[in-house]
C-alpha cells in the first residue's frame, strides 16, 4: 500500500517536471513590456509625445512591445529622471536637461540666445548636436528622442513693457534661460516646470520664463494676463532608456525604436509648434491675456544684454576643454539648415 503511494507520488514528480520542460519558458509568452516615466501631467507636451511613441512603438512591432506609462512624476521626478533610468527604476525617462545644467554642458547648448526660430529647428539641431559629439553624459543609457521647446516668452501676473519693468520681479526659469533672465536684471527663481502653478498661486513668483503652449496646457492663463514676447530661448530636452534593457531586446524591436529617433524628435517639434499658436489663441480669446510686442528700439536693448553670455558660455567651456566656438557654430548652422 504505502510502497504504491510513493511510486505514484514519484510518478507525479517525474511528469510534472517533464511538462515543465516542455513548456516554452514563461518570458517568451506575454509581450515584452517596458516602462516609461515623465515628470509633467498628462495633457502637457512631454506626455503627448510619450503617448505617440508608446503607440508608435506597440503598432509597428506588430504588439511584440507594450509599454506602460507614467506620466506626473508617478514613478520618476524631474530631477531624478535620468538616475532613476541609469538605475533601472524605469525603462524609459523623458527628462529636461534644463533642470540639470552642470550635467549636460554639451546639449544645453542649445539654450543659449543663438536665434533658434521654433521647436522643429531646434529639436532637429538639437539631434544634431548630440549625434555629431554623442557626450559623455548619455554614456550609460540609450538615447530615443531629443526634442526642444518653441523659444521662450515671458508669462505674468503683471505687464512687462520695457526692461525697468522686470528690475528684481521674481520669475520662474531653468537652466540657459535662468541665465538670461539674470541678464535683464530679473530675479530668476529655479523650480521644475510642475512646481510652478503653486509658486504662482502662492505669489513666489510673479511669473514664468518659458514656451506658451503651458498657457492652455497648464491654465496658467487664468492667472498669468500679460505675455511679453522674446522669443529666446528653447529648453532641451531627451528621451532615454536603461543600456540593459536596450540591449535585452531583439534585434527587430531595436529597429523600429531606432528608425523612430529623428522621426519623434521632428514630430514632438511640429507638434509643439502648433500647439503654441492654438494655446495663445486660446489664451487671448478665453482668457482675455494681452500680448505684449516690444518695440525695435526696445527690443536692442534687451538684445544687447544677452551678447555676453554666449562668449562667457565658450570662455568656460574652454576652460573645461570642450570645442566651445565648434559647437556654437554648429548649432548655428544646424539651426540654419532646419529652418
Ligand atoms: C515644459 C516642461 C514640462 C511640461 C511642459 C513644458 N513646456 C515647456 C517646458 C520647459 C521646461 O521644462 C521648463 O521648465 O520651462
Amino acid at each position: 500500500m504505502r510502497r504504491k503511494f510513493v511510486i505514484m507520488l514519484a510518478g507525479i514528480f517525474l511528469a510534472s517536471l517533464f511538462s515543465f520542460t516542455l513548456l516554452p519558458a514563461p518570458a517568451a509568452a506575454g509581450p515584452i513590456k517596458l516602462k516609461y516615466a515623465n515628470f509633467p501631467p498628462a495633457p502637457t507636451f512631454p506626455c503627448v509625445q510619450m503617448e505617440r511613441w508608446k503607440k508608435e512603438v506597440e503598432k509597428r512591432t506588430n504588439g511584440k512591445v507594450s509599454i506602460d506609462t507614467f506620466p506626473g512624476g508617478t514613478l520618476l521626478k524631474a530631477k531624478g529622471m535620468m538616475d532613476g533610468v541609469i538605475a533601472g527604476t524605469a525603462d524609459i525617462g523623458c527628462l529636461c536637461m534644463a533642470y540639470q545644467p552642470g550635467r549636460f554642458l554639451i546639449t544645453n547648448a542649445i539654450a543659449l540666445p543663438l536665434g533658434i526660430p521654433n521647436a522643429k529647428a531646434g529639436s532637429l539641431a538639437l539631434w544634431d548636436l548630440y549625434d555629431k559629439y554623442r557626450p559623455k553624459a548619455f554614456a550609460k543609457v540609450k538615447v530615443l528622442a531629443m526634442f526642444t521647446t518653441a523659444p521662450s516668452n515671458l508669462m505674468m501676473k503683471i505687464p512687462i513693457r520695457k526692461l525697468e519693468d522686470l528690475k528684481g520681479v521674481p520669475i520662474r526659469a531653468s537652466g540657459g534661460a535662468a541665465q538670461i533672465l539674470k541678464a535683464w536684471g530679473a530675479n530668476r527663481v529655479g523650480m521644475p516646470m510642475p512646481q510652478t502653478p503653486e509658486a504662482l498661486q502662492k505669489g513666489v513668483v510673479k511669473g514664468l520664463f518659458s514656451s506658451l503652449e503651458v498657457m492652455k496646457d497648464f491654465k496658467f492663463a487664468e492667472m498669468c494676463k500679460y505675455v511679453t514676447m522674446t522669443q529666446t530661448p528653447v529648453y532641451p530636452f531627451a528621451v532615454v532608456m536603461n543600456m540593459d534593457k536596450w540591449n535585452s531586446l531583439p534585434k527587430d524591436v531595436q529597429k523600429v525604436m531606432d528608425d523612430l529617433r529623428v522621426e519623434q524628435s521632428r514630430w514632438t517639434g511640429v507638434y509643439m509648434d502648433n500647439h503654441v499658436i492654438e494655446s495663445i489663441e486660446w489664451s487671448k480669446k478665453n482668457q482675455n491675456v494681452e500680448v505684449i510686442e516690444l518695440s525695435k528700439k526696445e527690443k536692442a536693448r534687451w538684445d544687447k544684454l544677452l551678447e555676453p553670455i554666449t562668449a562667457k558660455w565658450i570662455k568656460d567651456m574652454k576652460a573645461k576643454g570642450l570645442p566651445a566656438e565648434q559647437i556654437v557654430a554648429d548649432i548655428k548652422a544646424f539651426a540654419k539648415k532646419h529652418r
